[in-house]
């Protein structure tokens, strides 16, 4: 993947923001006019309604062009509620096609098959505490080639103590079993405040060491400076190698900060408020932190694959883009977020994953996330210039977490209520890309296949209405007697 220059788009503003060069609504006696005129300028007219035999000749016929992903349709359907303060989704990529479902209070189940399973995978409710609302069992991790291995990583708030504990625990003979007795301890973060545990573990597709996110230790605004203190984990993402046998870990030679007296050598990235839950895009392997914000500010880093780590990512001297503290101050030598959104929009950002599933190629690339308060899931992706946000889904679920099965279909945690299932169907026919099927989009199709040969803002395969493999002047005449004809529906999304 290019590496981006990090630029930062304008704030949202209201609930998302639009894209600078999309396309509004264009009322259909606008549209004629304006579709007359370049339809005179390209020499291609229109036929009146027609029916499909009298559908006009081809005149021009484009290849699909390199474009961002296409925007889709989203919804989520219920798979099940038969779980207990669900706070994350995984799987084990070992072909079962189990979802490991991590219930706060310190169990994890096992979904499969369209049911979940009546005895959890793995119960240590026993030695954990939960009292506070952030502590708990937090999150699983299953290591490359966990099929042979059948070993896997927990994240877990320790019962007396409070303490943050990553530990290894090992299958039975009954694969839908884990041995609660097998636990062999990683590492113990201790916590000052039972808040801003972190406590995302997950597995770097590329390098296949183990991450691992920790707050900054809780209270509010950071009051000890953890986050910017490289001698404590806290406020952290750590980056270390628990494959190669050394006990109970090692640290990769090429961390960033080895070498470094004044930096803890497992240290990956500094300056995190509590990254409640990092992902890896499946497919290039790079970083996407969901930060949760102090008060009025929550954000999304991107850390490219290629990075070397060291990143700052600013807390506390910002909140999001803004300065915390000290305010006014200097940004120098922070990696500023990607995209934030304000307390208007949401309270706590859940930080999510990058779409790579089979149902829906041409939204490829777009990070879905969402907002645990309000329940909104955005998608967010580079159009090549600037980083383009926007709403797909405002839900009634408190987004505990994303996760992905196998394929890398979405699914959605709700703190509480069940599971779902994330659908994103294809939005045919938005050929401008602006989350909306209306007539601009015959405008933009026009000019695409007119003398103009104007470029689309969608994926072909989103003008492509009839999936014929060409978008042509077939395309445009379905979609425009769909939209300002109001003849025919669309032979997809009905
Ligand atoms: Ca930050
Ligand atoms: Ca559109
Ligand atoms: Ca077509």
């Amino acid at each position: 993947m290019t590496p981006i220059l990090k630029s930062i788009p304008g704030r949202p503003s209201g609930k998302y923001a639009v894209r600078a060069n999309s396309g509004g609504f264009c009322p259909a006696t606008i549209y004629l006019s304006l579709f007359l005129l370049l339809c005179l300028h390209t020499g291609w007219l229109p036929a009146a309604p027609a029916p499909a035999e009298e559908i006009p000749s081809i005149t021009h016929e484009k290849a699909y062009p390199e474009s961002m992903p296409g925007w889709p349709d989203a919804e989520i359907t219920l798979l099940t509620n038969a779980v207990n303060q669900p706070v994350h989704i995984a799987h084990a990529d070992d072909g079962s096609g189990r979802l490991f479902i991590v219930e706060r209070t310190g169990t994890i189940r096992i979904f499969h098959n369209g049911q979940i399973l009546a005895d959890p995978f793995l119960d240590i409710s026993g030695r954990i505490t939960f009292s506070g609302g952030e502590q708990g069992l937090l999150s699983v991790a299953f290591p490359p080639a966990f099929a042979a291995k059948q070993y896997f990583y927990v994240y877990y708030t320790a019962l007396e103590t409070g303490a943050s504990i990553v530990s290894r625990f090992g299958v039975t003979a009954d694969p839908d079993r884990a041995d609660p007795t097998s636990e062999e301890i990683v590492l113990i973060q201790p916590q000052p405040f039972t808040n801003h545990n972190g406590g995302q573990l997950a597995f770097n597709p590329v390098d296949g060491y183990l991450y691992i996110g920790f707050g900054d230790g809780g209270s509010g605004g950071d009051p000890d400076n953890y986050a910017q203190t490289t001698t404590t984990w806290l406020g952290k993402i750590l980056r270390i190698d628990v494959e190669s046998g050394a006990a109970a870990y090692a640290v990769p030679a090429d961390n960033p900060f080895v070498g470094d007296p004044l930096v803890l050598d497992e240290i990956w990235a500094i300056g995190l408020r509590n990254p409640w839950r990092f992902s890896f895009d499946r497919a290039t392997g790079d970083l996407w932190i969901g930060d949760v914000g102090q008060s009025t500010w929550e954000e999304i880093n991107y850390q490219p694959a290629d990075s070397p780590g060291g990143e700052n990512y600013g807390w506390r001297i910002t909140e999001g883009s803004a300065c915390y503290n000290p305010n006014p101050c200097s940004t120098v030598g922070l990696t500023l977020p990607v995209w934030d959104y304000s307390h208007i929009t949401g309270c706590s950002v859940t930080g999510g994953m990058v779409y790579r599933g089979p149902a829906n190629s041409l939204a490829h690339g777009i990070y879905v996330y969402g907002d645990y308060c309000t329940g909104i899931i955005w998608g967010l992706a580079w159009d090549g210039q600037a980083w383009v946000n926007r709403e797909l889904l405002d839900t009634a679920v408190n987004i505990a977490s994303f996760g992905q099965d196998e394929d890398g279909e979405l699914y959605v945690a709700d703190r509480f209520g069940g599971i779902y299932r994330l659908h994103l169907t294809p939005r045919y026919g938005d050929a401008n890309n602006d989350g909306q099927v209306d007539t601009s989009d015959v405008l933009s199709l026009a000019a695409f296949l007119g003398a103009n040969q104007a470029s689309l803002s969608a994926p072909a395969g989103i003008a492509d209405v009839n999936l014929d493999g060409v978008i042509n002047a077939v395309d445009l005449t379905i979609l425009q007697h769909r939209l300002v004809d109001n003849i025919t529906q669309l032979p997809h999304n009905g």
